[in-house]
């Protein structure tokens, strides 16, 4: 879990804004972690239940549940019927970590703090693990969500799907591990890697929060221009981070991509031109949300801690 102290109580932004972010993470971080230990007991056979409960409740930062259930307040719905789609973005960000840290993929021997989910329970178990907090996700929002029309619940899943699949996340990986050892990775292959393999998950997050709560096609438009926004300025940011942050800060190898001589943001750009592209766009997300007036607060502090974050 982050050190909610960490974060940019003082900040400039959190000041011109009025908003305690490190109080509203610190709270909001605690509701998912219960949340997210209520859904999964340990039935049989145990050891798969353990190894998907060793990563969904290793920590971390939980933003996509948390801009979830901001999302869904902001837009004139409720934490209790959000919630179980937050849990879902939670199970599925915690999947693709663990498929993303196996060795047929980046090969990482720590996430989150911890040693990763294959090094504890071997490469079987791991792959097992991942499809089984995948399909569970799905599972969670059919029979978990409350209080909201059967036809919004389904709008949800279809979202979420498309978010994983080969139009999102997956999509973005098979181009991610194409690029393997490319030297002249143009921005836009970048751009498509991104924008499917992190950004799409935290637009799901927020589309389904408004989704959710019954918001018009016109607020969803601007929720998806905001989230797209965010979604590539976060990944500008944890590349600038593999760079700036050490190993304890990040819970996970510092300093891979150099390493691996893989074209990130801050080796197209240099850091500082990083910095600034990462800023205007979370400019841009802000934006997007000026005609939801004070309630956007949460979101706009959201979208400035991604990009003062140190982990
Ligand atoms: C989704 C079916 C399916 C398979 C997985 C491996 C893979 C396909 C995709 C890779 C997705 C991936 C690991 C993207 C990186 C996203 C990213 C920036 C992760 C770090 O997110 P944080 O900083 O982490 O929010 P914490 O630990 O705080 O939750």
């Amino acid at each position: 879990m982050v050190a909610a102290d960490n974060l940019p109580k003082n900040s400039p932004e959190s000041k011109k804004l009025e908003f305690d972010l490190s109080a509203y993470l610190k709270e909001r971080q605690k509701l998912v972690e219960t949340a997210l230990d209520k859904s999964l007991a340990i039935v049989y056979p145990q050891k798969i239940y353990e190894a998907m409960r060793y990563s969904l409740l290793a920590g971390g930062k939980r933003l996509r549940p948390i801009l979830c259930l901001a999302t869904c307040e902001m837009t004139g719905g409720n934490i209790e019927m959000s919630m179980p789609t937050a849990c879902a973005l939670e199970m599925i960000h915690t999947m693709s970590l663990i498929h993303d840290d196996l060795p047929a993929m980046d090969n990482d021997d720590y996430r989150r703090g911890k040693l990763t989910n294959h090094k504890v329970y071997g490469d079987d178990v791991a792959i097992l693990a991942g499809d089984g907090l995948l399909a569970y996700a799905f599972e969670y929002v059919a029979t978990h969500t409350q209080n909201v029309p059967p036809f919004q619940v389904l709008q949800v899943i279809s979202r979420l799907g498309r978010a994983v699949g080969a139009a999102g996340l997956v999509g973005g990986q098979v181009v991610d591990l194409e690029m393997e050892g490319k030297t002249d990775v143009p921005l836009e292959t970048l751009n498509f890697i991104h924008n499917h393999k992190t950004a799409a998950l935290l637009e799901a997050s927020v589309v389904c929060g408004g989704i959710l709560a019954s918001a018009s096609p016109e607020k969803l438009q601007r929720l998806s221009r905001y989230s797209q926004n965010i979604g590539l300025a976060f990944q500008i940011v944890d590349d600038i981070l593999d760079i700036t942050a050490t190993q304890e800060q990040l819970g996970k190898t510092a300093g891979k991509d150099q390493k691996a001589q893989k074209v990130t943001y801050p080796s197209l750009w240099g850091l500082e031109e990083s910095k600034k592209q990462a800023q205007l766009l979370v400019e841009a997300a802000c934006a997007e949300l000026e005609p939801f007036g004070e309630q956007a607060k949460p979101l706009i502090a959201l979208a400035y801690f991604i990009t003062s974050r140190n982990n």
